[in-house]
């Protein structure tokens, strides 16, 4: 079994149609963000978005999600798009309500969790993320097991291609449990590595990149290191923390750790499986929160971040805020920083430049009072491969 667990078997002619529930009327802005968002992600795991369809619902049908007329009205748009996977915009759908859409509306149907789950599969380049993506994988699909029935013969590859009796959910069940405590036990010592690597650097003053996917994270770091770490407009193009050394001027060096991107509903299987990459967060002197300020929904996306953060407890940490992007701003467009960020805002551009030489300023005045609360001058770096893989 490798990470290809439960993904989506994606090919260039796969066409998806892309349901939003709302059910709280007053969501309706955040529903209208989240469904951009998810056209983003499923475009980013290689298939077409063919059509988009928003539902009102009072609440939301236990068994199906949805109502009988309006999954009549899907198995219309289907056959007349040819459509060949239906997402919803939802988290961690019922394995029963899966099994009883698919048989109505004779489609594969996956959620927001499965897209991003998929996503970071194909991402995963390091034997590190490699594990991490196929834990969170495995943990997600073991309590689901049972419940997704007949549906385990459509997953493609590893325990999907095997008949679903209810023998094989058994030995399945119990395969998926050694292989967590396998990949938990790998997992485990390349946490301790990167312990080791990170007692090696004490002396330093190390800050972590943070911020929602494709806020421009890597290539601020890429500014700010001149390096050439791996860059792209898609989501989740990182999911390996990197360290950078970083010279701010002849005597204040810094190391800089990109990390992966949060977005919202991040699944907690994910957050819990990327907690050795995580630690470098919780472990830096300060942070650098990137926010894509081009962005129409970039507070939320904020939001979100910080709730990250929190949720790490590294919400005490120094932290500047630098609004990126700001090269695509319109000359009229409002640059409002939230007042409780004020005193670390720095509006630039990680593209164009402007705004780095602010910003350096400032990694210089948390580098001094990093160094004074420590009473010891920093180490000198030793410029030698930073990486940890
Ligand atoms: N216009 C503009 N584009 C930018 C800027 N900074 C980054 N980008 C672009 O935004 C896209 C995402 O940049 P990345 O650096 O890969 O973003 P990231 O935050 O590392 O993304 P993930 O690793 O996917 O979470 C790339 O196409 C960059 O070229 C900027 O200041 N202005
Ligand atoms: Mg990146």
């Amino acid at each position: 079994m490798d990470a290809s667990v439960n993904r989506i078997p994606v090919s260039k002619d796969e066409r998806a149609l892309l349901i939003s529930l709302i059910v709280d009327k007053e969501n309706i802005h955040h529903a209208e963000e989240s469904l951009n968002e998810l056209k983003m992600l499923v475009k980013t795991a290689g298939a077409t978005v063919s059509h988009t369809v928003q539902f009102t619902r009072k609440q939301i049908d236990p068994s199906t999600l949805i109502g009988k007329g309006q999954c009549e009205q899907l198995k219309q748009l289907i056959i007349d798009m040819n459509i060949t996977l239906v997402v919803f915009d939802l988290n961690n759908i019922k394995p029963s309500q899966i099994r009883n859409l698919e048989e109505m509306l004779k489609c594969r149907v996956v959620g927001r969790t499965e897209v991003i789950l998929d996503i970071f599969a194909r991402r995963a380049k390091s034997a590190e993320s490699k594990i991490q993506v196929e834990l969170a994988q495995l943990r997600y699909l073991l309590p689901r097991l049972k419940g997704l029935g007949g549906v385990l013969s459509r997953l493609g590859g590893g325990i999907g291609t095997r008949g679903p009796g209810e023998k094989m959910l058994e030995s399945d069940r119990r395969h998926i449990v050694r292989r967590i405590s396998m990949l938990k036990r790998k997992l485990q010592k390349i946490s301790n590595h990167r312990r080791l690597v990170r007692a090696s650097r004490k002396g330093l003053v190390r800050g972590a990149v943070v911020g929602y996917t494709n806020a421009g994270k890597s290539t601020l770091i890429n500014v700010l290191a001149k390096d050439d770490l791996f860059v792209e407009d898609r989501l989740f193009a990182t999911l390996d923390a990197y360290t950078r050394a970083v010279y701010l001027d002849e005597q204040r060096q810094i190391l800089l750790t990109d990390t992966v991107g949060f977005i919202r509903n991040l699944p907690a299987h994910l957050v819990e499986s990327f907690k050795s990459t995580l630690e470098e967060i919780t472990e830096s002197d300060f942070l650098i929160h990137v926010v894509d300020v081009s962005a129409r929904d970039y507070r939320t996306a904020m939001q979100t971040v910080k709730n990250e953060i929190l949720n790490l407890q590294a919400g005490n940490k120094p932290t500047i805020v630098f609004y990126n992007k700001i090269d695509r701003l319109k000359k009229d467009d409002q640059l409002v920083a939230n007042p409780t960020d004020n005193f670390h805002a720095i509006y630039g551009s990680a593209l164009t430049g402007e705004g780095i030489d602010v910003l350096k300023r400032k990694i210089c005045e948390i580098y001094d009072l990093v160094i004074s609360n420590r009473n010891v001058p920093s180490t000198v770096i030793d410029n030698t491969s930073l990486c940890v893989e």
